[in-house]
């Protein structure tokens, strides 16, 4: 039996931005529905953060969620089994109110709130929702007692890239999971496979590090337990490089998208600016210029790059003395940054 996988899809992202709904009408409207109905596949395992905010998600971005992911899924008849991650809780020490309880009680679909075997096609699979204080015991007992070969949750483990760039030095020790012949989670966003242990990645890229990042979803065999991986074959984010010239890509490519146009060679002012105007036209989510006004001052043998906000934290953080751990710092500024980006 094959079983479709995605996770963290974060319905209502950065602060319900309507740009992000379209490129998520797209992906959904165009790859990953489609895929489901010419595959013939029935089941459905979202591995946690199904929707992006704690608290609240807004009225339009509600409906839109439905209209592009769960009322076609009910419609194909699909069994959806949804793991609460920790952006779909209320509470942060315990799964009692949780999004998609509140939200998709509609639906049959079946929300893992608590650890729970599930069989697939004879396979017993081991699913675990978020781990905080209210389930902790519980989660180790489980995972201790069971004899499923295969775990499904929603993980904060060591050692694992969370960000482009940034790997994890806390969360729960991987070992931990060793008896599982494979284990497949949600949570960091980016992909990536240690071990027996994989993080999936989400499907798509929601902010500026995650540039050129390979995002999309899996279908895992329970004959083979392997799993392959489906790329979402839109980006977020693209860079331009302008050099006397640039060839824009096909509008489509860009539409809705968030672009950088890096100005490397300025050359013609006015044919530069008729390309500003032309990229203008094409509806992006966004446009920022990034020209390196220094290369006009003489003493300009020291080269200035261009960097994502929070590379440029990171290595500010880096270089100046401290007595505290930097490591904790870099953590309050990455989710400080991930949180004003949301306002
Ligand atoms: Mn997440």
């Amino acid at each position: 039996m094959k079983i479709l996988l995605i996770t963290d899809q974060h319905f209502g992202v950065r602060g319900d931005n309507q740009h992000f709904i379209n490129h998520y009408k797209k992906f959904y409207g165009k790859v990953v529905i489609p895929f489901i109905k010419a595959s013939g596949i029935k089941d459905i395992v979202c591995l946690g953060d199904t929707f992006d905010k704690r608290r609240s998600i807004n009225f339009m971005s509600l409906d839109e969620a439905k209209k592009m992911w769960f009322d076609p899924i009910d419609q194909l008849g699909c069994r959806m089994t949804m793991l609460v991650g920790n952006h779909d809780i209320y509470y942060k020490n315990t799964l009692r109110v949780n999004a998609a309880t509140q939200i998709l009680g509609d639906y049959d679909f079946k929300v893992v709130e608590q650890p729970t075997e599930l069989e697939y096609d004879g396979l017993k699979i081991l699913m675990l929702p978020w781990i905080c204080d209210d389930n902790r015991d519980e989660v180790f007992n489980i995972v201790a007692s069971t004899d499923a070969k295969v775990c499904m949750g929603h993980l904060e483990l060591n050692g694992f890239e969370a960000h482009p760039g940034h790997v994890m030095e806390s969360g729960m020790d991987k070992t931990l999971f060793d008896k599982f012949k494979r284990v497949f989670s949600g949570h960091y966003h980016q992909k990536s496979t240690k071990g027996n242990v994989s993080y999936l990645g989400n499907p798509y890229q929601l902010y500026w590090n995650d540039y050129g990042c390979k995002r999309g979803f899996h279908v895992f065999d329970t004959d083979t337990l392997k799993t392959t991986f489906y790329r979402n074959p839109f980006d977020t984010f693209h860079k331009l490089y302008y050099n006397n010239g640039v060839s824009i890509p096909e509008s489509t490519e860009l539409e809705g998208g968030f672009v950088k146009l890096i100005v490397e060679e300025k050359g013609d002012y006015q044919k530069f600016d008729y390309t500003v105007k032309q990229l203008q036209n094409i509806g992006l989510g966004d446009l920022k210029i990034v020209e390196d006004l220094s290369a006009e001052l003489e003493c300009s043998d020291t080269t200035l790059e261009t960097e994502d906000t929070m590379t440029l934290l990171e290595s500010y953080i880096d270089e100046i003395e401290l007595k505290v751990n930097k490591t904790n710092i870099k953590s309050v500024m990455r989710s400080l940054y991930v949180e004003a980006s949301e306002l």
